[in-house]
């Protein structure tokens, strides 16, 4: 039997675990949590369990295949690489460049070799066409954080385990073990900050398995976070308690955030919020006194028509009440293999609307542009449209707004590949699908999400299992790509990158001989440890991963703003307060709807592994009591649940946990059989597409990120 330690990379937690396989590594006999592990002290949620089945799922693919009449059909890698090559240069020589696109899953943030790998293939693809699941995610944030700290990702997070006040809007880590907070065993630090005299408030449309730990839980109407937040910082300066605190020399924009929150006081958003003015009072006066408190603000305050200003607000808090930078508010993580961020140079434009979509005209955020915006992107205007899009680790049937447009318009495509472990909802419309080695068969590092860590730390996950010789690992499928589209030897093209980043990470001379580690992504890994602030080697690394210490501040040092400071009130996200403020005068919507997540479920693709999908259907909608009265529901009814984009038929839970006028339901589902092949997923776990509701012509308008939380819908019998 064989041992290894690494990281579970299903979520950003991190976790350690031990893998024990048989002595050839060709066998997954136990996936334990690891009791060393400096993090994560041997936590675990059952989600780990499930990869050793996905490892052994027989529907993963394990040969590429090609679309062949209304089927597919298995082919060898030369052939498939050649056909996905083929095809797409095939749309770039006919109808230029700027008919190919790309869109990039979330997975893909958890591997490190796709990480490091994917700017080679966007470089031979040569499009700008960029869409993610980012932007049905964080993009808000990223840009809230760019406009304040000059950094997409230098994101404060919570000091969690100092902290003696914490405020969570629009999260629930008992759940999801934490977003944009690498933080394993979520509910025990939650439990840990109560028992040493913390407070934990939780504000959510759903008294949520958070809520349940914490001190008190208020509904608030979604889409009413920034409102809330601003009037708590209303508060503090009407008080005479804002203040900066160790960051009062480093901030531009107080004065400003003063006069602009006047319009923002409990008593004018009380209504809008759902909470009453004495309450909002007293939530700001508690945050402010406590010794330390952090407001953390996560998928609901994001994927929300008004997420960059929510996304700001939560960091104006910390600042105001003197909690940014600090121990026990909101810090930033160092991070010992930094990912080299391109600098914006001086007299270059903003990294904000260089170009436009065609049919919207919205502009592109860091590179990326709105996923709702995929669908009609495609149909095209004028002529004009995408004809060609490479998917890597992603499902954008169902996880962006209206995916079944999205469906419709992926079977109108020239070409689409797929770079996925499934026949499933988005990739049995492509053309090819390319799969991959399963995560315990590859090296990998978390480059990503330690810079967001709750702890700082570092972790190198050598492979748990030999690679199946017939399979390829991601850097490698990207890698074939890129040397197919550029006409360039993989060979040639690895050795520039390796040479590309050594000159990034000003790695030369005899320094860079020593780097160690095997081709592909463990001696990339390696040079970044290398460049980091810890001047580590991947041979310093302990297999159980490596602790670096509680969070320290790291202002100003950690600040890349023109300026040089914090800008608190940042022109582009002040400009946005009057759509607020208009907002606050608006009939409320009967009933609306949002999504959650479940313990077993993650995203769209873990639903296919049976011990995590068996039992009770998790596709149920959250009702209340009063609303189903009204709509004429019992309990278990199956509803018809419709909005402007589409209707599904869902059964019903009825439940005061979810506050009134709000229906709640889980997203990643719709596994309909349908040209798939998840067989687990469609006869255990069906449920209906969440996202044949969400609205694709709703948007944060300044980051175009969707808005898949408090969308308008009827519900009946
Ligand atoms: N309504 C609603 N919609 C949402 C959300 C919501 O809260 N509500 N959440 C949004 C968020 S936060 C996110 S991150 C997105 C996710 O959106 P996506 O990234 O588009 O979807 P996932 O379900 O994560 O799909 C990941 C895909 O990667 C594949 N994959 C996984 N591992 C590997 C691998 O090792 N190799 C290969 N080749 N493929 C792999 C899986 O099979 C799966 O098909 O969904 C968003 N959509
Ligand atoms: N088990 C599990 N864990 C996961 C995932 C998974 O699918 N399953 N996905 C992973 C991914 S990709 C991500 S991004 C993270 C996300 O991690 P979280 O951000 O913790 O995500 P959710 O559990 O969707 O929590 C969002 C909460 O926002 C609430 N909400 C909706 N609208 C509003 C609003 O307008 N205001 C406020 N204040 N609240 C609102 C919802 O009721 C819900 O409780 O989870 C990760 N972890
Ligand atoms: S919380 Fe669960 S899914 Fe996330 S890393 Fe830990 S074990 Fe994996
Ligand atoms: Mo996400």
């Amino acid at each position: 039997m064989t041992t290894t330690y690494r990281t579970c990379p299903l979520c950003e937690a991190h976790c350690g675990v031990s893998v024990e396989t048989d002595s050839m590594r060709r066998r997954v006999i136990s996936v334990r949590g690891d009791a060393d592990d400096p993090h994560s002290h041997g936590y675990l949620c059952p989600k780990a369990h499930g990869l050793k089945g996905l490892h052994e799922d027989p529907d993963r693919l394990r040969r590429p295949l090609i679309r062949d009449g209304a089927g597919f059909r298995e082919v060898a890698w030369g052939a498939a690489f050649d056909f996905a090559a083929e095809g797409l240069g095939r749309v770039r020589a006919v109808h230029g460049v700027d008919a190919l696109a790309l869109y990039v899953g979330n997975p893909t943030a958890h591997d490190l070799g796709s990480l490091l790998y994917l700017p080679a293939f966007t470089g031979a693809l040569g499009s700008k066409w960029a869409f993610s699941a980012a932007t049905c995610d964080q993009i808000p944030k990223n840009l809230a954080c760019r406009e304040m700290f000059g950094g997409e990702y230098v994101i404060p997070v919570p000091d969690i385990d100092r902290t003696d006040h914490l405020m969570v809007l629009g999260a629930n880590p008992a759940i999801s073990n934490g977003s944009l907070l690498t933080a394993p065993d979520m509910p025990g630090r939650l439990r840990a900050l109560r028992e040493r005299g913390g407070k934990l408030i939780v504000i959510d449309p759903r008294r949520t398995e958070t809520a349940a730990l914490a001190d008190e839980h208020h509904f608030l109407r979604p889409g009413s976070d920034a409102a809330l937040l601003l009037a708590m910082v209303n508060v503090l300066f009407v008080d005479g308690v804002a203040s900066l605190g160790p960051i009062s020399k480093l901030t531009n924009g107080m004065a400003e955030v003063e006069s602009h929150v006047t319009r923002f006081t409990p008593e004018r958003v009380g209504a809008f919020v759902g909470i009453g003015p004495a309450t909002i009072r007293r939530l700001a006066r508690e945050f402010a006194a406590a010794p330390s408190a952090a407001c953390y603000g996560r998928i609901g305050t994001c994927t929300q028509r008004f997420g960059t200003l929510a996304s700001w607000a939560v960091d104006l808090l910390n600042a105001t009440s003197g909690n940014l930078d600090r121990p026990g508010g909101a810090m930033f993580a160092g991070s010992a293999a930094p990912f080299p961020q391109a600098p914006v140079r001086e007299g270059e434009p903003e990294p904000y609307g260089r170009w436009h979509t065609r049919v919207r005209n919205l502009p592109e955020v860091g590179g990326q542009l709105p996923s709702a915006a995929l669908a009609e992107e495609i149909e095209g205007v004028g002529g004009e449209r995408l004809r060609g899009l490479y998917v890597h680790m992603g499902n954008p049937v169902l996880s962006t707004p209206n995916g079944v447009r999205l469906a419709k318009a992926l079977g109108t495509l020239d070409f689409l590949v797929c770079h996925d472990l499934y026949v499933n909802e988005t990739s049995r419309h492509a053309n090819v699908i390319l799969p991959s080695t399963s995560p315990l068969e590859r090296g990998n590092a978390d480059v990503f999400f330690y810079p967001m860590a709750a702890r700082n730390g570092v972790h190198w996950s050598a492979p748990a299992l030999e690679p199946d010789p017939a399979l390829r690992h991601p850097w490698q499928v990207l890698l074939e790509l890129a040397a197919r589209l550029s006409g360039a030897d993989t060979a040639v093209i690895d050795d520039l990158l390796f040479r590309g980043l050594a000159a990034t990470c000003g790695i030369a001379g005899e320094a860079l001989e020593q780097v160690g580690g095997s081709a592909g992504p463990e001696r990339l890994f390696d040079l970044l440890l290398r460049s980091g602030p810890y001047g580590l080697t991947l041979d310093d690394l302990d297999p159980h991963g490596t602790d670096l210490g509680p969070l320290e501040p790291r202002l100003p040092g950690a600040l890349a703003t023109p300026s040089g400071k914090i800008e608190l009130a940042p022109a582009r996200i002040i400009a946005d307060l009057d759509r607020l403020e208009a907002a606050l005068d608006e009939e409320p919507e009967a009933l609306v709807l949002v999504g959650r997540r479940q313990m077993r479920s993650n995203n769209s693709w873990m639903h296919n592994v049976r011990a995590l999908a068996k039992g009770r259907q998790r596709c149920v909608l959250l009702v209340h009591p009063s609303d189903a009265e009204r709509c004429g529901l019992e309990a278990g009814d199956l509803a018809t649940l419709r909005s402007r984009s589409g209707k599904v038929r869902v059964p019903v839970s009825l439940s005061d946990s979810i506050m009134p006028g709000v229906v709640s339901l889980p997203h990643g589902f719709g596994h309909t059989g349908e040209g798939t092949r998840m067989a687990i997923a469609s006869a255990l776990q069906p449920g209906v597409n969440s996202n044949a509701l969400t609205d694709e012509t709703l948007l944060d308008p300044l980051s175009g990120n969707a808005v898949l939380n408090g969308i308008p819908v009827t519900l009946e019998a």
